[in-house]
């Protein structure tokens, strides 16, 4: 039987990438997301992706998944799910907004590694991938819930690996700087795409999806002795996080 991959938010952008190329290097992946109607177009480009509803914010769907799960080969979990809903100064930030980010980046991704990690123990070997971004080490203005959040994601990852010390499961963090989705910047500025596209303005080629898939493809089928603790991943035009070439005719 093949391994088994899962992946979270993976109804779109790097969940969505991932998902594909992890199916197309022989895994049977498990493409989780609340949309399934986005799920089921990535259902249609491979056999190898099976495709199930879950939110990580509602612990009966994590528990749900994880019981469908019992007696497979769990070998990877992708915590991707996750997001910025906010562009605000912390000044005037929403406490509920503050919430919601942590609920889905953080505390999404540690209900989705409890709930694998007997799986992945029962099965011998695992990799525990969490999605952090540049926003995990650096601060910059008005991004303090995601910033706080994906921080939180890093400390995860951190003391995550040192907890397992012994086991056969290896933890990864990646942490993406300049990516562009078709979802990420339009949430974050709820929606508004002139806004958006800004972040985006002059860069010759900001990171995709698909190059960030590679790099968790590349972490998780390297031999099993290797753990990747990090991997920061960023366009050539973005030499630092406020560093950003950008060509503007
Ligand atoms: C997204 C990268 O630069 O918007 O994780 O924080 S950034």
């Amino acid at each position: 039987m093949k391994d088994y991959a899962i992946v979270t938010g993976a109804s779109s952008g790097i969940g969505a990438a991932t998902a594909k190329l992890l199916a197309a290097n022989g895994f049977h992946v498990i493409a989780a997301a609340r949309r399934m109607d986005r799920l089921a177009d990535l259902a249609k480009s491979d056999s190898n992706i099976e495709i199930v509803e879950l939110d990580v914010t509602n612990q009966k769907s994590v528990d749900a998944l994880a019981a469908k799960l019992v007696g497979k080969p769990v070998s990877v979990l992708v915590n991707n799910a996750g997001g910025a809903f906010d562009a605000s100064p912390i000044a005037d930030s929403d406490p509920e907004i503050w919430a919601k980010t942590f609920d889905v980046n953080v505390t999404g991704a540690v209900r989705m590694t409890k709930a694998m990690i007997p799986l992945m123990k029962n099965h011998g070997a695992g990799h525990i991938v969490l999605m952090s971004s540049t926003a995990g080490r650096i601060a910059y203005e008005n991004g303090g819930t995601y910033i706080a959040a994906k921080h939180g994601v890093a400390a995860v990852a951190g003391t995550l690996r040192l907890e397992l010390s012994g086991q056969p499961i290896r933890v990864t963090e990646i942490a993406p700087g300049m990516v562009k989705t078709d979802e990420f910047a339009v949430t974050r500025f709820a929606g508004d795409k002139t806004k958006a596209a800004k972040v985006y303005e002059g860069v010759a080629k900001p990171l995709t999806d698909a190059d960030v898939a590679e790099t968790i493809r590349w972490a998780v089928m390297l031999p099993e002795h290797i753990n990747i603790d990090l991997l920061v991943v960023r366009p050539l035009a973005q030499a630092a996080q406020h560093k950003v070439h950008r060509v503007i005719e």
